[in-house]
């Protein structure tokens, strides 16, 4: 398998600067006669190159003359001799047979496309890398009744009948694009119709396109689009450039969702939402992805990436633009607390195991294997430490910048740099270490106060652990929000940015009759491990009166994790202080019931986990379930008071309803966990009486942990409810694959098995395997048989969806942070899969990275 080095980027050859597409569709043979006009780039004899997956001409005219071609590693050479030409041929693909989902495949009787990465080459060869922009004008012609509805990139230029029932459409897109962004779609759909008009005054015309039925489940996305183009106009001053946007849900798809140029494809999760069948996280996951795409239309459409090695640029910098508009549109305090959470689950133990990379990686062997929470979650955190530094009017003046200058380019995650030090007025180059060097910075924080002076002083260290090929690294740009305050005066300090660029380093703190408290990395300023010496009592003041939210949260959170880690490592650690910290912020319930929910939530196995050498599942199951009792039994009076009190609406999607909802089953989960005897019928009223999903849900996540009766006909009449609806099954599959209970590895063992459980759909593998893998005791059970359950399921998704088997290795990865015999159990997992003959590059990769 062959290695792709960043270093070895030379400009493609030749350019293919128009496409003309003409699609003869049906689901299992569908023509593509195509009609490529391109250009010699630069001076220079070497032949055209184009890459190729499967879908092979028969034939190759250049200017109309059949031209000899040879094969070789995935592309189609054939001898130019003139400066420009046009090149036809004609492919012709079965769009069901094509389990991976990627370029044209069937889902449910209608038609799609995949294409980013790599997938416009299994359609047609072509120069498919981003650094190729072309103009596209793409015909369809099908059978009306089975496709009434036809779509591609950019506007309808021409429609009719035709003969025998069938029907065309013919789009064009006036924006060049990279082969990546090239979609179309065929089918019966119905669309949710609405319009908006831009700042300079072009209206748009916008559907959501789905099946029949789903219409009434649209409303949330279409809110989510129309915020998010008015947000990307007033915060970065960028407006939509088309007179049509269309959206299409389908139900079977690899990720999220696509950006396609004025037509994006989403997995329908990301789009249907009502209050019966999503959840408060599945409304907040429509908002956010629909904004994520749109906001490509700038970071990616109008300024792409010169190449894959650069996806950063365009992800962690969408990303970043999708959280800012979620805080802005909810309570920004929730989305940065619930966004620190998911980088610490995610992309901590990424940057910390063999799969390790840089945000800009430097080699790969799959790009599909680089969608990663490095590239797109540590990269939002780089963009967020760039606009912190600079702050908010400097940054926009960079981002200005950025896309006047780049506008229609392939660019490099360096153009992005440079455009944020010109536009912005700071100098980056220290900071650019955030793009070149892997591993999650640890960084300790350390405050020395002088009696006799009363001067108060912080010393700082910054070290990089070592990473696959990264064995030194240099200490990086860290920019630290901190606070100092002083508990005497009982008034906060004042915020500094302290930028930390050596290895070592001291900040004068200022003056203080006793050592002051230290607020540090507020807001999540870097993403780091920060160190702090901090005794529990600090942390508790912390916790109920730091003025920065997160830092109160996170103070919570550290007084949790310090007497868990010391109660798994054997140490009897009280739990008083934590069930007196929690109880006080429990009791200001009323005033913010979504921090007061996020706040008390005990930190998740798995990071508890990560905070060890050699991680104790069993032990941290155990000590965990002991802490929430504790916690639950020393407050039962006051959970009951608030588990009453925040049963007031079900449905409303503002912050603070939201904030009762969560609060509301965190309060059941601790009710549940202090052994009330009451647990199973109060979780089985609330799931019975509940009002929307995410009391529902919650209430059978809480009642699958239980041996209580209530549990399975709890389980029973939830499947038998929503069973037609594939989303909310999906969660009936987690639900289960997420028990504490001991039996969880056959439960999932048997679903597997289950009637609705298919490889075919990347939604049900997740919900079932994914859910599995994340449920840290379980998955890590002893016998190992939660490992061979995963290596089975890869071996057998492999040959039909490598990219969603790939995505499945991780977990395995990690066995370097277990003991002897569980490690020797994951590694054997690891491979029996390499052992798989025809196994595809993309398990290839993940698999023997994850055994180094
Ligand atoms: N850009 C797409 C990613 C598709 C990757 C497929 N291998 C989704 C997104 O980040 O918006
Ligand atoms: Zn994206």
């Amino acid at each position: 398998i062959r290695t792709i080095h960043r270093s070895d980027y030379q400009p493609p050859d030749w350019l293919v600067e128009t496409v003309h597409l003409d699609f003869d569709l049906s689901l299992d043979a569908t023509t593509v006669s195509a009609t490529l006009g391109i250009r010699r780039n630069g001076s220079h004899d070497r032949p055209l190159r184009l890459d190729e997956d499967g879908a092979i001409p028969e034939v190759i005219r250049v200017d109309g003359k059949a031209v000899a071609y040879t094969r070789d590693s995935g592309q189609l050479i054939l001898p130019v001799g003139s400066e420009t030409a046009t090149v036809t041929f004609t492919t012709t693909i079965d769009p069901s047979a094509n389990t991976q989902l990627m370029g044209l495949f069937a889902s449910n009787g209608m038609l799609c496309t995949q294409c980013e990465a790599e997938g416009f080459r299994r359609i047609i060869p072509f120069v498919d890398r981003p650094d190729n922009m072309a103009v596209y004008t793409v015909r369809m012609e099908a059978d009306r009744a089975a496709f009434p509805i036809l779509l591609a990139n950019g506007e309808k230029v021409a429609e009719g009948d035709l003969d025998d029932g069938r029907h065309f459409a013919e789009w064009h897109d006036r924006w060049p694009k990279p082969s990546y962004l090239f979609a179309l779609v065929a089918g019966q759909l119905v669309a949710n119709r609405d319009s908006f008009t831009t700042a300079s005054g072009m209206d748009v015309d916008l559907a959501i396109w789905v099946r029949d039925g789903d219409l009434d489940r649209t409303g949330h996305a279409m809110q989510a689009l129309k915020n998010s183009m008015r947000w990307d106009e007033q915060v970065y001053g960028r407006e939509y450039d088309l007179p049509v946007f269309n959206i299409v849900a389908v139900s079977d798809f690899n990720m999220g969702a696509m950006e396609n140029k004025g037509l994006n494809i989403f997995n329908s999760r990301y789009i249907l939402a009502d209050a019966d069948t999503a959840s408060d996280l599945d409304f907040d996951g429509v908002e956010g992805v629909v904004a994520h795409e749109y906001f490509h239309n700038w970071s990616g459409n109008r300024v792409t990436c010169r190449d894959w090695f650069q996806l950063s640029l365009k992800e962690g910098f969408t990303v970043y633009r999708d959280q800012c508009f979620s805080a802005d549109m909810g309570s920004e305090a929730v989305k940065r607390i619930e966004d620190v959470r998911i980088l610490r689950a995610a992309q901590f133990p990424e940057d910390n195991g063999p799969l390790a990379h840089p945000i800009r990686p430097d080699s790969y062997q799959e790009i599909s294997n680089f969608y990663t929470a490095t590239v797109y979650n540590k990269g939002a955190e780089v963009i967020r430490m760039m606009a912190t530094m600079v702050g908010p009017k400097r940054f926009r003046a960079g981002t200005d910048l950025y896309f006047d200058r780049h506008d229609g380019e392939a660019a490099t995650c360096e153009d992005f740099v440079r455009a944020i030090e010109e536009g912005a007025g700071i100098n980056l180059s220290q900071f650019r270490l955030w793009y070149s060097q892997a591993g999650t910075p640890h960084v300790t924080a350390r405050v020395e106060h002088d009696d006799a002076s009363g001067t108060a002083a912080l010393h700082l260290t910054q070290t990089i652990p070592a990473t696959p090929g990264q064995p030194d690294k240099q200490p990086m740009l860290i920019p630290l929000r901190i606070a100092a305050h002083d508990r005497a005066k009982n008034a906060p300090g004042s915020e500094q940015l302290v930028l930390l660029g050596e290895a070592e380093a001291s900040v004068s703190l200022g003056r203080f009759s006793e050592p002051p408290v230290l607020s540090f990395n507020r807001g999540f300023s870097a993403p780091i491990i920060a160190e702090v010496a901090r005794n529990p009592g600090d942390l508790a003041w912390l916790a109920a009166h730091d003025d920065d939210p997160f830092a109160r949260y996170e103070a919570l959170q550290a007084l949790m994790l310090d007497t868990l880690v010391a109660r798994v490592s054997g140490g009897d650690a009280s739990h008083d202080a934590v069930v007196a910290a929690v109880g006080n912020t429990l009791a200001s319930w009323a005033s913010d019931p979504a921090f007061v929910a996020e706040a008390c939530a005990l930190p998740s196995e798995a990071f508890v986990g990560d905070q060890m050498l050699v991680v104790d599942p069993d032990a941290i199951r155990r000590e965990r379930r002991a802490l929430q009792r504790s916690i639950g039994q020393t407050h039962e009076a006051l959970l009951r008071t608030i588990h009453a009190g925040t049963a007031t609406n079900a449905t409303e999607l503002s912050p603070t309803a939201k904030g009762m909802r969560k609060l509301h089953s965190l309060a059941l989960m601790l009710l549940w966990a202090s052994d009330a005897a009451d647990a199973p019928a109060l979780a089985f009223a609330q799931f019975a009486q509940a009002g929307g999903m995410t009391d529902r849900q919650a209430a059978l996540g809480i009642l699958a942990h239980m041996d209580a009766p209530e549990r399975q006909t709890a389980l029973d009449a939830f499947y038998a409810r929503y069973h037609d609806n594939q989303l909310v099954l999906d969660k009936w599959f987690t639900t289960q694959a997420f028990s504490l209970r001991a039996d969880t590895p056959e439960v999932v063992a048997a679903l597997a098995q289950h009637p609705d459980f298919t490889l075919g759909n990347p939604n049900r593998v997740r919900s079932l395997y994914g859910a599995f893998a994340g449920n840290q005791a379980s998955f890590h059970d002893a016998s190992g048989r939660g490992y061979a359950l995963l290596a089975d399921l890869v071996i057998a998704l492999d040959p039909k969806n490598p990219q969603t088997a790939a995505r499945m290795i991780p977990p395995l990865g990690r066995w370097k942070r277990f003991d002897e015999s569980r490690a020797r159990l994951m590694r054997e997992a690891l491979e029996r899969i390499l052992e798989t003959p025809d196994l595809s590059r993309d398990v290839t990769e993940q698999a023997s990275k994850s055994l180094a």
